[in-house]
């Protein structure tokens, strides 16, 4: 499959007020100093910035009833899902840049919706260090970023689970999660009981990159809507610090980018999350840049002499 030529529309998500640790909110203006929509023109594509959403600051509460925010994460999601749905509309790309990974709710209600109205299947490709397979019953922290999968798949308060009408939005086996390799204890049971399909570091130690890619891309086709919701803490924190929640032992360079590649040429993203790159914690933008190296990958730049 060559990649389909669609236009895109990248938008921001200033905020943190699904994390635990401020910053994030800076993520959109980083990814953009790092050229991000620069290197999606120069590859030819039709990209348009449309700028930030806007929504409630972060009041910096400790969490109520297992929930830091809920209101501001509910607000700021549904102008997300109104944002991501108003392009997929007009048959553009959305490519969201966080901003922490609550909003990837957003995002994905509105491809779920999208999917639904088209009659097409979802798939859902989760990169991450972890599951954010939490609930409000069984999060260590409370911070919504670690339970989108959760409220996606019905999980959640009605506010998230219902945010794009009467949900669950998708189910687990909509996803395939890579990189995985922080699973708090009660989430490992709850992943474990709804059989999530989980490509976890050690998986990829042992067959490699290119088989788990082979595994996650298995099946899809023409009628299949490809999400892929890149939350940079996958990469390893030696090369990508700028990140609230690091976890040693992740992806290296040459390992992340041929799963981009693979995205590529398994035809590439349908919509995009870039999410919680922190510039607070970063050096010199250097997990920016390498988030947007990366997604050049997935939208087609090939080390070799493919492209
Ligand atoms: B991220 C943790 N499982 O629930 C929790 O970065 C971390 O979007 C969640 O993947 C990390 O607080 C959320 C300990
Ligand atoms: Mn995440
Ligand atoms: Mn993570
Ligand atoms: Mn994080």
């Amino acid at each position: 499959m060559s990649l389909k030529p669609q236009p895109v529309s990248v938008f921001g998500v200033p905020t943190d007020v699904g994390a635990g640790t401020r910053g994030a909110s800076m993520g959109p203006e980083a990814l953009r100093v790092a050229g991000l929509v620069e290197a999606l023109a120069a590859r030819g594509i039709d990209v348009a910035d449309r700028g930030d959403v806007a929504g409630p600051r972060n009041p910096w509460m400790p969490p109520v009833e297992g929930y830091r925010h809920l209101d501001e994460v509910v607000a700021w999601n549904r102008a997300v899902m109104e944002m991501s749905a108003a392009e997929l509309a007009a048959g553009r790309m959305p490519v969201m840049l966080g901003g922490d990974h609550c909003l990837a709710m957003g995002s994905i209600t509105a491809v779920a919706r999208h999917c639904r109205a088209q009659g097409k299947r979802l798939r859902v490709l989760w990169l991450d260090a972890h599951a954010d397979f939490n609930t409000s019953a069984i999060t260590p922290s409370g911070n919504v970023h670690g339970m989108p999968v959760a409220c996606l798949c019905g999980l959640g308060p009605d506010a998230l689970v219902n945010l794009g009408g009467q949900g669950p939005m998708i189910s687990p086996a909509d996803v395939r999660q890579i990189g995985i390799r922080s699973v708090d204890p009660e989430e490992k049971r709850l992943v474990r009981e709804h059989g999530l399909d989980i490509y976890d570091m050690r998986y990829i130690d042992e067959v490699g990159m290119k088989q788990v890619m082979e595994e996650a891309l298995a099946g899809l086709d023409a009628d299949t809507h490809l999400h892929v919701s890149f939350d940079v803490d996958v990469l390893d924190p030696s090369i990508a610090p700028g990140t609230g929640t690091r976890v040693p032992g992740g992806l290296d360079y040459r390992e992340a980018q041929l799963m981009m590649e693979m995205i590529a040429d398994a035809g590439g993203a349908d919509s995009l999350d870039v999410v919680e790159v922190n510039p607070a914690l970063d050096k010199r933008n250097r997990t920016a840049r390498l988030a947007v190296d990366l997604v050049e990958s997935l939208f087609g730049k090939s080390t070799l002499m493919r492209d």
